[in-house]
């Protein structure tokens, strides 16, 4: 293909691209057996805010960061203060993430729990987490439930199931015309035994039973290794119920590395499913493109600017699968060919397409080596070290 056709598919791709960013990739996450702590992690929302402008003003796919509820909105930092900030530092509020895990209350669950009043606590708090999306002008409410069980016989599968009916139904009757509720699945972690909304049939009944404003979230790293990800992909677009995804990648369970970092020809797959799905249908599936990461290893802004780079190339190549020659090579049961047609466009170079459209953007052509330059890693670590002296908090580790 010549450049000048590859460049017009390859910007209208990426002109519609948009990845939305989490609050949490930002500030110093770890795994259960230990915290490696960052100098340069965000301390507050406002540091995230920062780090999540960055991120979108030299990559200009980002410009909007999830936020989660108790994490990041408090008394003093009100929702409409954090949205403000973000609209002022060139980016905005995405979705809305209520926190129903943490709590010593849902040990045994939140809507799934078998006393009510729980349940109830949990409803409340959703229903003010989708006030609070309104406050930030936010489209996007996106459950995560990490209800379930770690033994066989510990509770009813059928109660907890309609449990979830009932309070999805309430939460869904507080949402307003243009909001959409994601229901996210996960096939097990913290539970062990069994995970309530553990795939994306169980996720896709509870929001067809809620509503056409209710959508499945396909988290990339919940899925076993054998999974096929874009097939379900494909199953839910063609019902109309896919909402979006958070993007991560995995080696073995829900481990939140870097898209793309162990398999991007599974991303370029997904991608491709997306694209011919919008040429099927004459304009492109309206999704929310997130990102759910957390860097224990890696300097967070940089893991960040290279998952939205690395997201940017493959869905350039993506774009580019010959879609007239691969359904006659399809029709025709021509195998080979038709794979060839994926193979080709995921091995095609599209840097200079890539470097083409960041400068008709006015962007650095090489964002991770603009950020490396600008020095803005040190300056953070250096003012959020001294902050967080003051603050008397804890400090960076030997692997910082
Ligand atoms: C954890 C959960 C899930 C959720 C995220 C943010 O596994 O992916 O979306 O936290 O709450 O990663
Ligand atoms: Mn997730
Ligand atoms: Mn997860």
């Amino acid at each position: 293909m010549a450049q000048d056709r590859l460049n017009e598919r390859i910007f209208q791709a990426l002109n519609g691209l948009d990845i939305e960013l989490p609050s949490w990739g930002f500030a110093d996450t770890g795994t259960r057996f230990g915290k490696f702590y960052q100098d340069a992690a965000a301390i507050d929302i406002y540091d995230k805010i920062a780090d999540a402008s960055t991120v979108h003003a030299l990559t200009g796919s980002a410009s909007k960061m999830a936020v989660h509820v108790l994490w990041d909105f408090s008394t003093e930092h009100p929702p409409s203060e954090v949205a403000q900030a973000a609209r002022d530092a060139g980016i905005h509020i995405g979705s809305i993430n209520p926190n129903l895990f943490q709590d010593a209350d849902y040990k045994l669950g939140s809507f799934g729990h078998p006393d009510e009043t729980v349940q109830e606590k949990a409803l409340d708090h959703c229903l003010a987490s989708i006030a609070i999306a309104k406050t930030c002008e936010s489209r996007v409410i996106s459950l995560w439930f990490a209800d379930g069980t770690n033994y066989p016989g510990q509770d009813s599968v059928r109660r907890r199931k309609r449990a979830f009916e009932k309070n999805l139904a309430q939460c869904y009757a507080a949402l307003a015309p243009d909001q959409t509720l994601l229901i996210e699945y996960k096939p097990f972690e913290p539970a062990f035994y069994h995970t309530d909304v553990a795939d994306w049939g169980m996720a896709l009944h509870l929001a067809t039973q809620a509503g056409p404003q209710a959508k499945v979230l396909v988290d990339t790293g919940h899925h076993y290794s054998s999974q096929n990800i874009e097939q379900i992909v494909a199953w839910l677009l063609d019902e109309g119920r896919l909402g979006g995804f958070h993007f991560n990648d995995r080696r073995y369970a829900d481990d939140d590395l870097t898209l793309g970092s162990i398999d991007p020809y599974q991303v370029f797959r997904i991608f491709h499913e997306i694209h011919a799905y919008g040429a099927d249908h004459g304009c492109p599936a309206k999704l929310d493109y997130m990102v759910d990461q957390s860097h224990n290893l890696k300097p967070k802004i940089p893991a960040m600017i290279q998952t939205v780079t690395w997201a940017q190339e493959l869905f350039a190549k993506a774009c580019l699968v010959d879609l007239e020659s691969l359904r006659r090579h399809q029709a025709a049961g021509r195998i080979i060919e038709a794979e060839q047609c994926l193979q080709r466009a995921f091995m095609t170079d599209v840097s200079s397409s890539l470097i083409a459209w960041r400068e008709s953007k006015g962007l650095p052509t090489d964002p991770l080596r603009s950020f490396r330059e600008s020095g803005l890693l040190e300056e953070r670590a250096k003012e959020r070290r001294a902050r967080r002296q003051a603050l008397g908090m804890q400090q960076n580790s030997a692997y910082a």
